[in-house]
């Protein structure tokens, strides 16, 4: 594999002479300006100096003072070289993690300040800068000002310690093996590099499902490790998180419950915390998944989530930890035969009466859809639902129902959806955005949390277009205002160049690709239709008669689960007046969600003017011709992207065109001798 795929975002390839050209004047000389204890600014002018002189052949000095006629001047607003520099209004709209990026034109000097509040905004701003750079943008008149939308950006690894990963396609973890620390400190630290690089603050090394091992990190004998862990990501800015086992009081500590109102307990947990504080000052806090999918819980001890979350949040309160608490909760237990529990339901249930009951320093975790990371899903109602509680929306970077990282699925259209959906909580207007960061509801917390789609592939993802997943959520958790386009755009021309031909077709093939997987996958929001347990590939009634509550209901005469409030689960009804009516009706329900609140005959017509039946036949058909037409398109580029990624990315492609015909068939064949319609275009169907 090529060193390029392996550098990512950091690649910082060669610029060509007009643009080096253009830039070089001012990047000769890297000058810090800081005062008192500034440790990331040292990173930022590493970083700086380093891209710099990939990019232009020619690495910046380092000074301390600035006489050259030209130079970056990198520092923190206090320092008495850039203190006055800006402009009041500048200096108050900084926040903490905020830059300012400024050509200042004096009469003897012209600089770029690239100036944090902070040396972690310094840091971001540093990355910001050389981002311009890579994408070739003017730097000659900069006037910027950056702060983050969402305070908290984390990424959660799903890393087990004998090294697998759930959900995992992109190799073995970086973090463990053999049940213990892998030791790989150079790739820690690329990785925490290519965290900083797109604006990510928190990571969790270890998977919410927290097995035996695991449930020992936060022991005496792990905590010398994962301090080292954090000392490396402290260097970019990236706090450590610790996913722990809420029995961990009986598993670890010999006690007789975990109960979270026994004092015991409690006491039990308020040592851990002071203990992991004592190797990690600046520790995150826990992830904790609780009560789900057979995890330990409060729910053991006749105790709900609050009671959980706040036991905890207390321990690491005098250390200004939080507990981020999932809401992935409900009944993996179902009987299909039963048809009125109602999955969906099981979040917003659970939770929304709790709302007001947790500790300011908890932060509720909701996965963007009420379900699991499907193709096609609502958005989760419990944003907007909880208006006293902090949030974090919870996206799936790994590709666990999107084709596992042999598809291209880019999500970041499907995020931005998700992100821009208006949940009326407070009137029109009242995004998940809002919510989420906090800004709607006030909350002083909140953020973005994704599941990582990285592994010991030298690659980091297997499939290389899939790296735009990760850095696209990024860029997302920092600015959530970020159209999909401009993402796709700064991703295409960092990583494969600013050749026209190639930004447009790998552009395009990337924004397109959600919808061609969702064509040739499982219909108008249904979800599921895959393989039991590793979730690859067709398969119809796969999960219909389990016990996990994820269910189709196809007959011959139609297919949908109803979810109404008149005549459904009631689902429906747990939205905000607008969504709710919208959802409840048929004819107000969109095309892409109707089979998810609505079952109906295949006869139906849709928006679309088509009955369900000839969508489901036409969606695959045209999903599976959009498949070979993305490897169509990449051929295109050979000779324009260097031999090996091209390779890489086009066997890939292939593998998606060929299984994409198999989904295609299976799920025609299904609904054909389901229902008994022919297509009234006659294509081959089996
Ligand atoms: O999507 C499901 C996955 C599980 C995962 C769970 C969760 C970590 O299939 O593998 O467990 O969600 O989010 O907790």
């Amino acid at each position: 594999v090529p060193r390029d795929a392996y550098k990512a975002w950091l690649r910082y390839a060669p610029l060509n002479p007009d643009q080096a050209e253009e830039y070089a004047p001012w990047c000769g000389t890297v000058v810090a300006a800081f005062s008192g204890h500034a440790p990331l600014l040292a990173t930022a002018c590493e970083e700086l100096r380093d891209g710099i002189g990939s990019m232009l052949g020619r690495r910046p000095q380092e000074s301390r003072s600035s006489d050259s006629e030209r130079f970056l001047l990198v520092g923190t607003l206090d320092s008495a070289e850039l203190k006055g520099l800006m402009d009041e209004a500048d200096m108050e709209a900084v926040g903490d993690e905020g830059y300012v990026l400024r050509t200042v034109e004096q009469p003897e000097r012209r600089f770029i300040a690239i100036a944090g509040k902070t040396d972690k905004g310094a840091l971001y701003g540093a990355f910001h800068f050389l981002r311009l750079l890579q994408t070739g943008q003017r730097i000659r008149d900069l006037r910027v000002v950056e702060n983050p939308a969402g305070k908290l950006r984390m990424i959660d690894h799903w890393d087990n310690m004998d090294g697998s990963i759930e959900r995992g396609y992109a190799g073995r973890s970086v973090f463990f093996h053999h049940g213990a620390f892998l030791g790989n400190w150079n790739r820690i630290r690329d990785y925490a590099r290519m965290m900083a690089a797109v604006g990510l603050n928190a990571i969790s090394i270890n998977n919410v499902n927290v097995n035996e091992t695991a449930t020992r990190l936060i022991a005496p004998e792990l905590l010398p490790s994962v301090a080292k862990v954090a000392d490396v990501f402290r260097e970019y800015g990236v706090r450590l998180f610790l996913s722990i086992n809420f029995a961990s009081p009986i598993e670890l500590g010999g006690l007789t419950t975990a109960d979270p109102l026994d004092p015991q307990v409690r006491e039990w947990w308020a040592e851990r915390a002071t203990d992991v504080y004592r190797h990690i000052p600046d520790f995150g806090g826990f992830l904790v998944k609780a009560d789900s999918e057979f995890r330990p819980g409060p729910f053991t001890y006749g105790r709900d989530h609050a009671d959980g979350a706040n036991m905890l949040a207390e321990a690491l309160q005098p250390y200004d930890g939080v507990v981020i608490w999932r809401c992935f909760v409900y009944d993996c237990l179902q009987d299909w035969r039963d048809r009125s529990t109602d999955r969906a339901r099981a979040a917003y249930d659970h939770f929304r009466p709790l709302d007001g009951k947790f500790r300011e320093n908890v932060i509720l975790q909701i996965k963007n859809g009420p379900v699991d990371f499907q193709v096609r899903e609502p958005v989760s109602p419990l944003f907007g639902g909880m208006p006293l509680t902090n949030q974090v929306l919870e996206l799936q970077i790994t590709q666990e129902y999107t084709g596992q990282q042999r598809h291209l699925c880019y999500l970041v259209p499907q995020w931005k959806e998700a992100i821009d959906f208006d949940t009326y909580a407070l009137g029109e207007g009242s995004t998940v955005a809002g919510v989420a960061t906090g800004a709607l509801t006030d909350r002083p917390l909140g953020g973005f949390a994704g599941i990582a789609n990285i592994g010991d592939e030298p690659s980091w993802t297997g499939h290389i277009l899939a790296q735009a997943n990760y850095y696209g959520f990024g860029r997302l958790a920092w600015s959530p205002t970020l159209t999909s386009e401009q993402i796709t755009d700064e991703w295409v021309r960092i990583t494969f160049g600013n050749d026209p031909a190639v930004v447009e077709t790998i552009s395009r093939m990337l924004l397109d690709s959600w919808h061609i997987y969702e064509n040739y996958t499982s219909p108008l929001g249904i979800g599921w239709m895959v393989n039991p347990s590793h979730h690859y590939g067709p398969n119809v009634d796969g999960y219909e008669y389990s016990k996990w509550g994820t269910y189709h209901f196809a007959d011959n005469q139609g297919i949908g689960v109803n979810r109404t409030v008149s005549t459904g689960t009631g689902y429906a009804g747990q939205y905000h007046d607008v969504p709710a009516a919208r959802y409840e009706s048929v004819e107000s329900c969109p095309d892409e969600l109707l089979l998810f609140f609505h079952h109906v005959p295949y006869t139906h017509v849709l928006k679309s003017g088509k009955t369900v039946i000839q969508h489901i036949y036409d969606s695959h058909f045209e999903g599976f011709e959009q498949a070979e037409g993305l490897a169509e398109a990449w051929r295109g580029l050979e000779g324009k992207v260097d031999g090996d990624r091209y390779a890489s990315v086009l066997s890939r492609l292939q593998q998606q065109s060929k299984h994409a015909a198999e989904w295609r068939d299976v799920i025609n064949t299904y609904f054909y001798r389901k229902s008994g319609i022919s297509d009234a275009h006659n294509r081959t169907i089996y």
